[in-house]
């Protein structure tokens, strides 16, 4: 692993610290109260090319890297998370998905416009009663003369309202079990397709989480990804690689908060000083920089796996793992720094404790994380 980022690489990620300074700060603390979607900014980080970082150019991306789009996800981060997930659930689980596994008629039809942030993608494959236990889909498929019939019910999908396009897991063939499954892409306005209310959460509350029915869906059958009984592994590699992506997010929250900790405790005075000069606050600061500091190799590992064509199930679960604890622990500690202050919401750091809450839920719980180094650490 070579840690010396290119000036490409130090490009992007100065572009994303000042995106997120300049355009996503203003405004924050009032989207997440209101629940507000970051619309416009979203539109801009499609035109700067966050949204498609890692696809070709031949199909509208910056074929840039995965240190590149973690260095940019970090930043973006750093300020906002109900950002950072939409350019996470754009970039590793819809672009990346259809650019390797889609044919290419789905990707002039769809990728192009998905990595140019003309059109937003979501990913659906949890439902009511299958999360960590994917296999269990209740959505079917069945197929038909030229499409499937889509019907059942996705739970808790990113960009739910506000996607054009939606890859969705259903269950095709229940004897089949995993094999069984299949990768659809769906198009929002196809008839019977209906979209859920939005749900209130903890945290990330700027980014756009519903429910979605599929009611008789007609789908093309040219819209499966993949040879039939693809889709499992479909969402398996894919969330692979979305697990970087959100442990880079996890990174970020902390790293956010940290800073503006650190910050803190250089102008707020206690007992006659700044409390930086007090030990109990220091070492605060120093744990919390070491737990960043390994969150960060961790994720520069699993991303640089993942460049250099190495199997990343294992080093990415770990950076979520790992990242997303770390998310959890240095939020708790930056509001404990802040005292009163943290309690309050023009100081960030209780959005960024809420916020990091999710990073050890989606896209694989942490007991999920458990289970996949579990099983790679013992097969050897
Ligand atoms: N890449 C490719 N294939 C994979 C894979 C991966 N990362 N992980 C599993 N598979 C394949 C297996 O090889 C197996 O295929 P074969 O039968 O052909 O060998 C198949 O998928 C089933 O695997 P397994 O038996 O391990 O399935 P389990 O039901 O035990 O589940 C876990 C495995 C728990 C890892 C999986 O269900 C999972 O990741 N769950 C969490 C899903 C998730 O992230 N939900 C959040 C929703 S998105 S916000």
């Amino acid at each position: 692993m070579d840690f010396n980022l290119t000036e490409e690489h130090i490009m992007i990620r100065d572009a994303a610290r000042d995106f997120a300074k300049n355009e996503l700060l203003p405004g924050v603390i009032e989207r997440d109260e209101k629940q507000e979607f970051p619309k416009e900014q979203i539109k801009k980080m499609g035109e700067l090319g966050f949204l498609g970082m890692m696809v070709s150019p031949e199909y509208g991306g910056g074929g840039m890297d995965t240190v590149a789009y973690v260095l940019a996800m970090e930043e973006i981060s750093k300020i906002d998370a109900s950002a950072s997930v939409v350019m996470s659930v754009n970039n590793s689980l819809v672009c990346w998905g259809l650019e390797k596994f889609g044919n290419e008629e789905q990707k002039q039809k769809y990728l192009i416009k998905l990595a140019t942030g003309e059109s937003i993608g979501a990913f659906c494959l949890s439902e009511p009663e299958a999360g960590s236990d994917a296999t269990s889909q209740r959505t079917t498929a069945i197929e038909k003369d030229d499409h499937y019939l889509l019907n059942g019910t996705k739970n808790w999908i990113t960009n739910g309202s506000i996607a054009d396009f939606y890859i969705v897991i259903a269950q095709t063939d229940k004897e089949k079990k995993h094999k069984g499954i299949n990768a659809f892409i769906v198009e929002k306005g196809m008839e019977g397709f209906e979209i859920g209310p939005k749900e209130q959460k903890l945290g990330i509350r700027g980014s756009d989480t519903h429910s979605l029915n599929f009611n008789d869906v007609k789908v093309p059958k040219e819209n499966r990804i993949g040879e039939d009984g693809f889709g499992f592994k479909f969402a398996m590699k894919t969330l692979s690689g979305g697990r970087i992506g959100i442990a880079a997010q996890a990174l970020g929250i902390a790293a956010g908060a940290y800073e503006l900790a650190k910050e803190y405790s250089k102008v707020r005075k206690a007992f006659g000083t700044e409390i930086m000069n007090h030990q109990a606050i220091a070492f605060k600061l120093a744990d919390m920089h070491t737990s960043i500091e390994a969150a960060r190799h961790l994720v520069m590992k699993a991303a640089c796996d993942k460049d250099n064509g190495e199997n990343y199930d294992l080093s990415g679960a770990m950076a979520k793992l790992f990242a997303s604890k770390t998310a959890m622990d240095v939020t708790v500690e930056a509001v404990q720094v802040h005292g009163g202050n943290g309690y309050v919401k023009e100081y960030h750091v209780e959005r960024l404790m809420r916020d990091a809450k999710i990073t050890q839920i989606y896209e694989g719980t942490s007991e999920i994380q458990k289970i996949v180094i579990s099983r790679s650490i013992l097969r050897d």
